[in-house]
């Protein structure tokens, strides 16, 4: 016996098995011991917790704050009721010794924070306040991504408050558990346990996205079932809403439209008629009783088959107003979705949502907001900001991002938003005047107490990594940055997040931000160059499928959406096509609509090019189609490099999923390159420019190809 244990023993020194493997679960609260130097830094001035008050959210504070001095400084600073020099006093002015402080509060609102450096019966302190505890958390928050981020912590006087009243997650989360557009494996809402069983992870999911802001999240998906309006659903979302009280995060719901039908028993869903409002009404008041702080309704309505007021010749606006009036006893509101477009309409599918909403400005009630996708299509690769950003000066309007990366490669991609995003939130709408950006539009309420947001369609799955690759968990770490503050740069967001991810090593974190930005050109280029988009195979969005044209909705087609043909390709959304660039303030529809100034980005989305148009390279269109295509492949070998030589500086589980998930993306960037250049090849009948290889099937071999079980459809 002896012998076979000193055997033992023998073989685990050879052979050290790290007793658990880093698989990504721990996110960017990815809490690491700091190198001893660091350690005394930090040390002093982590002494003890101290909190006069007690609240579920104070407990959390004092939890998080342990937990991460403790893994980061080896022990956890203890709890104690005095002020010790060094301490860590956190609370709001309901602490008298904060109280006495006198701190500069008064500007920070409900949720922002100070963070300073001050004494405390002549000791050295750090307070941590808000004017709620809230606030107060999302300031232990900043201070521990302080210390992740080796910044001194011995002189802070840092004081922040969120731009944005809604930063929400949307989950397209079915209650079978299916994703809609997921890519991380199940949803992480185990209805049938709740709420019986609350799974441990749904406290993680609340602290990661207190860590960035997140306030809020609709649980369902959009295309929406009514039975999470029933009463057993209802005691479910109670449960979660339980758990993310103390984070600050309120949950929301997406309604359908016809739930008075399905499961009211009434005739009719008429925003107009009695009944129906007064049934909203009651389950409003039945849904505030279980979950008194619910935040409101999402609202998809006709659109892509959804139910909705049109379908008894109402407008949006009164659909709308009617469950807005339901939820405002409570203060609750109701997001209303603008993505709209409707087959019957021969217009421009880019205009559908500005010709439909815009008219209705002012027209909704003021607990209303109107949900607007970022672009005028749907979450491309690349678009143009929507037109209706700063087209609705007396509606309040919220962003819809998309973070799960449903026309991007899905999770196998390694494509960073942070940047597109960043580009979509400086642009300038040039309303009411030049210099308006997306940014301002949604940060500066209407009228006074009028709600601003932004939301993101979110990447979370069940997938033991969150969001179904390492990578895209910087996705959702970025919207969350960029909603408490959507001027924040995506470089910047980048670099802290690899830092608290990956570890703080600088050539790291170098080669690991140059990936992650220079990643969304590189799918646009291998996917949708030059302004093309919407080239997916049909249904699921995976793969290319320019030449499809067999939809039965027009606007549903590849075909209808590069408008390739003999003499060139692109849709012509100038004054001799759809004018949709009319629905842009002059200065930008002038800039959209001249082949002189629209630029290489958005050529293609607002102009049909003749194949032999001299681009700004000295190449031809179809030339330079072909070498962005190309581009995007390169860029793609030049990331799988990068990585291969970090290989000493990360762990062995994460670094071998990211570079089998690099191969993928470089198999399926080739598919992509090849196949659009066989297809748009075939159209344009012109050789390919030298030393550019011919893709090496023929057409037929790309069309054949079938992904039938895709995820996420
Ligand atoms: C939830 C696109 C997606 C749909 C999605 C829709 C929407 O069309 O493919 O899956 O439905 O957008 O945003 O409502």
């Amino acid at each position: 016996m002896r012998l076979i244990a000193l055997l033992a023993f023998a073989i685990a020194l050879l052979f050290p098995v790290r007793v658990s493997a880093e698989d990504g679960y721990d996110l960017w609260l990815r809490y690491r011991a700091l190198e001893a130097g660091q350690q005394d830094r930090i040390r002093p001035h982590a002494t003890a917790l101290v909190s006069e008050e007690s609240d579920p959210t104070i407990d959390r504070i004092a939890a998080e704050l342990g937990t991460a001095l403790g893994a980061m400084l080896g022990a956890p600073p203890p709890a104690r009721r005095d002020a010790p020099a060094g301490a860590i006093v956190f609370g709001t002015p309901k602490s008298p010794r904060i109280a006495a402080l006198g701190l500069p509060l008064g500007k920070l609102g409900r949720e922002g924070y100070l963070i300073r450096s001050v004494a405390i019966d002549g000791k050295p302190v750090t307070v941590i306040a808000g004017n709620t505890s809230i606030g107060a958390l999302y300031g232990a928050f900043r201070f521990i991504r302080l210390i992740q981020l080796g910044e001194p912590i011995d002189r802070l006087d840092i004081a922040d408050r969120p731009r944005l009243d809604l930063r929400l997650l949307n989950h397209w989360d079915n209650l079978d558990r299916h994703v809609e557009r997921g890519y991380a494996g199940q949803s992480i809402w185990d209805w049938q346990k709740l709420p019986g069983f609350a799974d441990p992870r749904y406290t993680d999911y609340a602290r990661a996205n207190a860590s960035i802001g997140i306030n809020g999240t609709v649980l369902n998906n959009v295309n929406s079932n009514a039975d999470i309006l029933t009463e057993p659903f209802l005691k479910k979302v109670a449960k979660l809403a339980d758990i993310f009280r103390p984070y600050g995060i309120r949950v929301y719901l997406s309604a359908r439209f016809s739930a008075p039908i399905e499961i009211g028993g009434l005739k009719t869903a008429d925003p107009l008629d009695p009944e129906v409002a007064a049934w909203w009404k009651a389950k409003a008041d039945e849904i505030y009783r279980h979950v008194p702080d619910f935040g409101g309704f999402l609202v998809k309505a006709n659109s892509e088959g959804q139910p909705g007021p049109q379908d008894y010749g109402r407008s949006h606006a009164e659909g709308a107003n009617m469950l807005a009036a339901a939820v405002r006893p409570h203060g609750g509101v109701v997001m209303w979705r603008a993505f709209v477009y409707a087959n019957e309409n021969p217009d421009d599918r880019a205009k559908q949502a500005y010709s439909e909403f815009q008219p209705l400005d002012g027209t909704f009630a003021d607990n209303v907001i109107v949900q607007v996708k970022n672009g005028p299509i749907d979450f491309q690769p690349r678009e143009p900001f929507h037109p209706l950003f700063g087209a609705m000066p007396k509606t309040p309007l919220m962003m819809e991002f998309q973070i799960t990366k449903e026309y991007l490669g899905f999770a196998t991609h390694l494509v960073y938003l942070g940047g597109l995003w960043e580009e979509v939130l400086r642009a300038d709408t040039h309303r009411p005047r030049a210099g308006t950006t997306v940014a301002d539009v949604l940060d500066t309420p209407v009228r006074a107490g009028a709600p601003t947001g932004i939301a993101g369609v979110a990447n979370i799955g069940n997938d033991r990594n969150w969001s179904g690759s390492q990578f895209d968990q910087a996705n959702w770490y970025a919207f969350g940055r960029l909603a408490w503050n959507p001027d924040e740069s995506g470089h910047a967001i980048a670099a802290d997040w690899s830092r608290m991810t990956w570890g703080d090593d600088p050539a790291l974190t170098s080669a690991i931000t140059g990936m992650m930005l220079r990643s969304h050109q590189a799918v646009v280029d291998y996917m949708t160059p030059l302004g093309l988009n919407h080239l997916m195979a049909t249904g699921h969005h995976y793969g290319p499928g320019p030449w499809v044209d067999d939809l039965p909705r027009r606007d549903w087609n590849p075909t209808y959406f590069h408008d390739a043909d003999a003499a060139g390709i692109g849709f012509d959304r100038t004054r001799t096509g759809s004018n949709a660039v009319a629905q842009y303030a002059a200065p930008v529809a002038r800039r959209f609509g001249s082949l002189a100034t629209v630029g290489d980005d958005y050529l293609l989305w607002f102009h049909h090019v003749p194949w032999d148009h001299r681009m700004a390279s000295g190449r031809t269109l179809w030339d330079e189609l072909v070498v962005r295509y190309d581009r995007g492949v390169a860029e793609v070998a030049a990331m799988q490099q990068a990585w291969a030589a970090l290989a000493p500086k990360i762990d062995a589980r994460r670094h071998r999923e990211v570079s089998d998930f690099l191969a993928i993306q470089r198999e399926e960037a080739k598919w992509w390159r090849d196949a659009c250049i066989a297809y748009f090849g075939s159209i344009a009948k012109r050789p390919l420019p030298a030393g550019h290889a011919a893709p090496p099937h023929d057409l037929q071999y790309y069309k054949a190809i079938r992904h039938p079980y895709a995820p996420g459809n």
